[in-house]
């Protein structure tokens, strides 16, 4: 018996496939296998010599059906290893520069937009898309039988009949994102909240669905002023240049008082836009003090804390920073266009590096 185990635990040692270890399996412990013939010689044994040959076979049995096992394992360790030296990928490697997809205009600017508030210590906040009409309407103080809330401008989702659950809108406005960050955050407050936007109107200048940057400042004393130096600070990085001019008109909305529309000073000679010079004015924006009645909706108490807000359009100021004239065109998916328009993957805007290069 110690000759049988000597043999096969040397045989099996040095196996070097799977193969050849199969054949050693069969050899010794199959049907005809060796250790298994030598069981059948145990019915011609005495009861005395049985009892002792008998569970010193099952021990050899296990022992090389063990030896068996382990060999198996540690081939297929050595065939992994030796696959995976063939088979390995440099991740440190420089990428190639990608010339099949393009980063879209409206997400470079949304990026662009939160560089530079970024530096100014605005943070990004986000929410739902799909909100109820409280935090789209009620809490931004625009009433029930305001034209706003008008199914025609505004896209409600579908109710079963006898549903008793609060209507829900798709947000024509990222307004109800800041109110949900008061709401959680309390003040002071400085964020800014871009993204999808929804209205119903299909025309030249308007889509279903469009990108909207709002901003929000609250603190002891904000005013007027600082709303003015920012939006100046961020009008000149932007399209990158030094003291660019703003106009503020009065204006309304149901949400900011007082109310300001701003424009940006441009030129119009032979049919070509010039940002930044002349005489002429381009409105690009809507902002206000908030509506006291806004910040007591979102659990900020108004007689402690006050502050700016403004909302601007993404795809328009993108459309006059890099020359795009066609609104529609943005959401074609045309391949050609976004070569053309698009930026490079890689291309991330910062203010040290140059936002658009
Ligand atoms: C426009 C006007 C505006 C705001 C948006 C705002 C948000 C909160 C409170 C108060 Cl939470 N106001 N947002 C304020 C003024 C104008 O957008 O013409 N946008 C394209």
């Amino acid at each position: 018996m110690d000759d049988l185990r000597g043999k096969y635990l040397e045989l099996i040692a040095g196996a070097s496939e799977e193969g050849a270890l199969e054949d050693l399996r069969v050899q010794a412990v199959g049907k005809k296998g060796e250790i298994s013939l030598k069981m059948r010689e145990l019915g011609k044994m005495s009861p005395e010599e049985r009892q002792v040959a008998g569970p010193a076979l099952n021990a050899l049995k296990d022992e090389i059906n063990a030896a068996l096992a382990a060999k198996k394992a540690a081939l297929a360790d050595a065939a992994l290893n030796e696959r995976l030296k063939t088979e390995w990928l440099d991740v440190t490697l420089p990428t190639r520069p990608m010339r099949q997809g393009t980063i879209h205009p409206i997400s470079q600017v949304t990026e662009e937009i939160t560089a530079i508030f970024a530096e100014m210590g605005f943070t990004v906040a986000e929410g739902p898309q799909i909100d109820t009409d409280w935090y789209n309407f009620d809490a931004l103080n625009i009433p029930g039988h305001h034209p706003a809330r008008a199914e025609m401008d505004t896209f409600y989702m579908h109710r079963a009949e006898g549903d008793e659950r609060a209507p829900h809108v798709l947000r024509t406005h990222t307004s109800p994102v800041q109110i949900r960050h008061m709401e959680k955050n309390g003040a002071p407050c400085r964020v800014i909240a871009p993204g999808r936007v929804y209205r119903a109107d299909y025309d030249q200048t308007h889509t279903p669905m469009f990108h909207q940057v709002e901003g929000l400042a609250i603190d002891r004393d904000i005013s007027m002023a600082n709303l003015k130096w920012v939006l100046e600070e961020f009008f000149s990085a932007f399209f990158e240049i030094d003291g660019i001019k703003t106009r503020f008109r009065a204006s309304h909305f149901p949400f900011t008082e007082p109310s300001a529309e701003v424009d940006i000073q441009c030129s119009w000679e032979d049919g070509q836009l010039k940002i930044g010079e002349g005489d002429g004015w381009l409105e690009v924006l809507g902002s206000g003090m908030v509506h006291p009645k806004v910040l007591q909706a979102a659990g900020v108490n108004p007689d402690e804390w006050q502050g700016f807000a403004f909302g601007m359009g993404i795809d328009r100021i993108s459309m006059l920073k890099y020359g795009i004239p066609d609104l529609r065109a943005f959401f074609d998916s045309d391949l050609r266009w976004l070569r053309h328009y698009g930026f490079a993957s890689l291309d991330v805007p910062t203010l040290h590096g140059g936002l658009s290069r």
